[in-house]
């Protein structure tokens, strides 16, 4: 027995180059964790007015670089890192060429230094920069170039990843013709179409619009256009931070609870379906929006429903992989076989504590969603405890919780304790289910978002489930929690990779109960799922912002045309290319009457 362990070999052993490079993502993204949540306990403590070390005035710097800091690095850093260990694992074969692997990390890498840097900038007033604009970044906000230019360096970065991914999935297709693309890859595959798709219309907004106007190349822009254009992109992008957290939930989490994945098949409509309906609902952040026709709004919130079922659908199918985990452990009863989990284990209990609270956060979803009752907490602190629930605890809580898992693969280290890894977990779903659900009674209570003093003098808010006073305890309690548990681990972490190198810490993923062969092979063709996702995307977006366009112009009320500078390079252009365009046609013509 003992022999066998030792002679399976682990990841890194079986693909050093990868496993360092998946190794370099993960510490970036927890650099970019820590930062974050350093932000983050200072704006908690300043908002509810424990402790101010912080003038207010600095209050939008600390915000953007904790949301910056946390939902574009700290979870897109985890993603190439986990895509780029499942694409290898899951095709068995190493990447086509590491070079270029080293190649879009580094420009990750680069961009988002670029864009930290004029966010950290803000904090000294002699430095003349600042980008003070929120992880959401659209006008009338403007930042500083260096910010805009960081992110499109960075998405670039992230295209090319993707790119690098699909090439070496061809190169494995052609050694295996025949073969079903493994699960892992299919996910990765269809989550990165999602991102090309979203990240388009932010590319769009950043250097059609943002950069040029902050730049000073053009005088305004259209707010509405930029505010629409980032939430084309604003909806997606939170799959694109949920997507892998399913990935670990569909093929990890069954393998850690003793079983196996109830459906492969399943699991791809699933991501299909998140292919088709992600973006075509981003409208529904602007229920409130003047400007945008309450049809279009409905639209969005029809779609917005029809989004719920995959997520539904992973509800259903994680919790019977994990049950028939449990039952094949001894598990029985009808919740009986709860008890016959591995709850001691870190990464086990921190999936399940991320996914229990996935199913609070997703129902305030729902409530968001539904066009009525958003306008009731639009713009209040439910918001900031709903994505607390999601982005920063089903997906953050997973990313951690299966670091203690893939860590030991990636690098032949034990972990260095897996019972503070479990103490943290835990500590982190009591600090969220205290600070969240706090965040999301004061929202009811009307208490804003987004701003340092949200006690305005003299208001009295109306009691409801508990007091202000009350609440603001609760979301400290909670926000200290939080940090605590990043330290511990951090601190694991950064232990592990002083502990020494062993053998024997390869894991294997077992097959589904119901395999690929079971699903029908369309659910393979890419191409055709992509194609749908982009005419549903024209049928959403098409008119709202033609309508858009239509009423405020390209760049905002009473300018016509787009930049001034621009109108004579087009004309030249144009001039330039009457000749060819007929002396294309002429050939055209000759071509055709040759072959006819
Ligand atoms: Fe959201 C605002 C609607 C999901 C993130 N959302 C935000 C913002 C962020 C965000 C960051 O319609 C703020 C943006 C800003 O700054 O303004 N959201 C939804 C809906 C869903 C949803 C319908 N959001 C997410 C996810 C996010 C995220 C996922 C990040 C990762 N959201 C909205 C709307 C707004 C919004 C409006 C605008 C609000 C406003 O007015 O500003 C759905 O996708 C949710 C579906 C989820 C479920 C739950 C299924 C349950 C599962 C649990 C499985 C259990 C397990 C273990 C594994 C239906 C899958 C169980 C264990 C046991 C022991 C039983
Ligand atoms: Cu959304």
């Amino acid at each position: 027995m003992s022999q066998a362990i030792e002679a399976e070999q682990s990841f890194v052993d079986k693909f050093p180059e990868e496993a360092r490079l998946v190794r370099a993502a993960l510490l970036s993204s927890f650099f970019a964790l820590v930062l974050g949540a350093i932000f983050g306990i200072v704006q908690t403590l300043h908002r509810t007015d424990v402790a101010r070390i912080i003038p207010s005035t600095d209050y939008y710097t600390v915000l953007t670089a904790h949301g910056v800091f946390m939902v574009i690095s700290f979870t897109i850093f985890f993603l190439v890192g986990l895509f780029t260990w499942a694409v290898v694992r899951s095709l068995d074969r190493p990447l086509v060429n590491t070079k270029i692997t080293w190649t879009w990390y580094a420009i990750m890498a680069t961009g988002m230094t670029m864009t930290g840097v004029a966010i950290l900038a803000g904090f000294f007033p002699a430095l003349d920069m600042s980008a003070d604009v929120l992880f959401t970044f659209y006008a009338p906000l403007q930042a500083h170039p260096l910010f805009y230019a960081g992110l499109t360096v960075f998405i670039v970065g992230s295209w090319i990843a993707g790119a690098d991914w699909f090439r070496t999935f061809l190169a494995w297709k052609r050694e295996h013709p025949d073969e079903r693309i493994p699960l892992q890859t299919f996910m990765v595959l269809v989550t990165m179409a999602m991102w090309y798709i979203a990240s388009s219309a932010v590319a769009a907004s950043v250097l059609l619009f943002l950069l040029p106007w902050s730049l000073g190349l053009i005088d305004q822009v259209n707010p509405t256009l930029t505010r629409t254009l980032f939430w084309f992109f604003g909806h997606p992008v939170v799959y694109f931070w949920l997507m892998p957290a399913y990935l670990l939930w569909y093929t990890v989490l069954p393998k850690i609870a003793g079983g196996r994945l109830f459906s492969d098949p399943l699991a791809r409509v699933v991501f299909v379906l998140f292919l088709l309906l992600s973006t075509p609902v981003g409208i529904h952040h602007q229920y409130l929006d003047p400007g945008i026709a309450e049809g279009f709004k409905f639209i969005s919130m029809t779609n917005t429903m029809f989004l719920l079922l995959p997520s539904l659908l992973t509800a259903f199918t994680v919790v019977a992989s994990v049950e028939y985990g449990a039952r094949q452990r001894g598990g029985t009863g009808l919740l009986g076989w709860l008890t016959d989990l591995p709850w001691r284990k870190p990464e086990f209990t921190g999936m399940m504590l991320a996914g229990l609270m996935f199913a609070a956060g997703g129902f305030s979803g729902m409530v968001n969603a539904g066009m009525n009752i958003n306008y009731m907490i639009h713009n209040t602190i439910w918001v900031p405890g709903h994505f607390h629930l999601t982005v920063g605890t089903a997906v953050a809580l997973t990313f951690m919780a299966a670091t203690y898992w893939i860590w030991p693969q990636i690098s032949n280290k034990p972990i260095y304790s897996r019972t503070i890894g479990l103490f943290q977990v835990v500590v982190w779903f009591v600090g969220m289910a205290l600070m969240s659900n706090a965040m999301h009674a004061q929202g009811m209570m009307g208490v804003p978002r987004r701003t340092a003093e949200p006690e305005y003098a003299g208001f009295d808010y109306p009691l409801m489930f508990g007091g202000f006073e009350e609440l603001n305890v609760q979301i400290a309690i909670g926000g200290t929690l939080l940090f605590v548990s990043t330290i511990l681990f951090i601190s694991n972490l950064v232990l592990t990779m002083g502990n020494p190198r062993v053998s024997g810490l390869a894991e294997s993923l077992p097959p589904a109960i119901s395999g690929p062969d079971d699903a029908p092979r369309v659910l393979d063709s890419l191409r055709l799922w992509v194609g749908i996702a982009l005419v549903l995307v024209v049928l959403a977006y098409a008119l709202p912002l033609a309508a858009i366009i239509n009423r405020g112009g390209l760049l905002g009320p009473g300018v016509g045309t787009y930049p001034a500078w621009v109108t004579p390079v087009l004309d030249a252009l144009a001039g330039a290319m009457t000749p060819l365009v007929s002396v294309l046609g002429k050939a055209t013509a000759l071509l055709v009457g040759v072959v006819a």
